[in-house]
């Protein structure tokens, strides 16, 4: 991955980049919502496509010169139809957050009631928090989970008879049970309200068939691509035909205006990458990581949410050891396992500081990490909790944590 004419231009940030892919291979990473792109996606990134300007859809475009990007943009949609079954897709989000927002756009007026998960409770910032423009300029109603972290779904459907939103989100960015999208959608039709299904995290699940689809279920579909779906940074909105001028309209030129056709390449690299039969075993082996992991922090009298996970993610729930997420998810930095602070159900933290912390295995299961290994990592984080300030027991948790990535190379040519 030597970068010859970066070096030469300005190896400031050549060799910041340097050390950052030194960090990467030297760190468990365990923060959820990130993965390790492979190289033929990060080629496909840096590219001459960058160059181009393509506003528009492909071979219906303001510019000229679009013959290729048309090409590319064309086959990443194909694959997403493909990948998830959906009659019709938006590759061009810039992240999951814009493609959320297209939606609102799309199906919302200004002050219409919405709702969605608390951010608290495993949310998102774009589901309807007070500090972004879903929770600005909508009426937010949020639901949150119960103490074993689970939707308390027929609280879902009193708020949603009491409130009459005019749109459902479910999904999650920290939820550890499987959602029960046919059981959104019931209760989005009892009130007449669309139903959103923001699949950014388990995106890799569903198409690895691992987990449910909410495709049938929900009128709207956003999910980002560089979580468990592995590819470049960026986001995608799926519906069907019914919709699919007006979310396009929403998002170009309404949220959005030209298209990032070098991240798009990536995109359409990463989707033929999610249709081969190996990324089926590799979803499933997100799962049976996460298990695994789970079970081992339990077997060391840590406490988790729910009692473990059906998913690519968990919370530790620190509250018995007098310890705060924000202290625990330093601490675990200092012996090479890189995760987030989280709030837990009814958290008497604050969102800074927290009693939770967030890991999940989608990155560790890329680099090749198998049940075994995740036994030790779950051993490493718990006597990290126990010996806390000796610094030699430290340090010999961080050679533990080293000798895990030197087993599996983060690219291994
Ligand atoms: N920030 C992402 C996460 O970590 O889950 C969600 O957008």
């Amino acid at each position: 991955m030597e970068k010859i004419y970066l070096q030469k231009t300005d190896a400031e940030v050549a060799d910041l980049i340097k050390e950052e892919l030194k960090r990467q291979e030297n760190t468990i990473e365990l923060i959820a919502s990130e993965n390790i792109a492979s190289k033929a996606v990060m080629e496909a990134a840096g590219t001459v496509l960058t160059n181009k300007y393509a506003e528009g859809k492909p071979y219906k475009r303001f510019y000229n010169g679009c013959e290729f990007v048309d090409k590319i943009e064309a086959l990443a949609v194909e694959r997403v139809k493909k990948l998830f079954g959906v009659e019709h897709a938006n590759v061009q989000p810039h992240s999951g957050a814009q493609a959320n927002m297209a939606v609102f756009l799309y199906a919302l007026k200004h002050g219409d009631t919405v709702m969605g998960m608390d951010l608290s409770n495993g949310g998102h910032l774009t589901h309807g928090s007070p500090v972004n423009f879903s929770g600005l300029y909508f009426n937010v109603v949020s639901y949150g989970v119960n103490e074993e972290g689970e939707i308390d779904y027929d609280e879902v459907e009193r708020l949603a008879v009491e409130n009459k939103p005019k749109m459902i989100i479910c999904g999650a960015s920290n939820y550890s049970k499987i959602i029960d999208f046919k059981r959104f959608k019931e209760i989005a039709d009892k009130v007449g309200a669309y139903l959103m299904a923001d699949i950014a995290h388990i995106a890799g699940l569903v198409a690895g068939g691992v987990h449910p689809s909410p495709v049938g279920y929900a009128d709207f579909i956003t999910t980002t691509t560089h979580k468990s779906l592995r590819g470049p940074r960026g986001g995608i909105i799926m519906c069907s035909n019914e919709h699919a001028a007006g979310i396009d309209k929403a998002l170009f030129p309404g949220v959005q205006g030209g298209p990032l056709e070098h991240i798009i390449a990536a995109k359409a690299v990463a989707l033929k990458e999610a249709l081969q039969p190996e990324f089926k075993t590799y979803a499933e082996q997100i799962v049976k990581n996460a298990k695994a992991l789970a079970q081992s922090l339990m077997d060391e009298n840590i406490d988790i949410v729910g009692n473990g996970t059906e998913n690519h993610v968990m919370t530790i729930d620190l509250r018995k050891t007098g310890k705060t997420g924000k202290d625990v998810a330093n601490l675990l930095e200092k012996v090479g396992i890189t995760a987030n602070k989280n709030t837990v159900p009814n958290d008497p933290q604050s969102p800074f500081v927290t009693s939770g912390v967030r890991i999940g295995t989608p990155a560790v299961t890329t680099r090749g990490f198998k049940e075994d290994d995740m036994v030790e990592v779950g051993k490493i984080i718990a006597s990290a909790i126990t010996v806390w300030d000796n610094e030699t027991a430290l340090k010999n948790l961080r050679e533990r944590a080293q000798k895990l990535c030197d087993k599996y190379p983060l690219y291994k040519d």
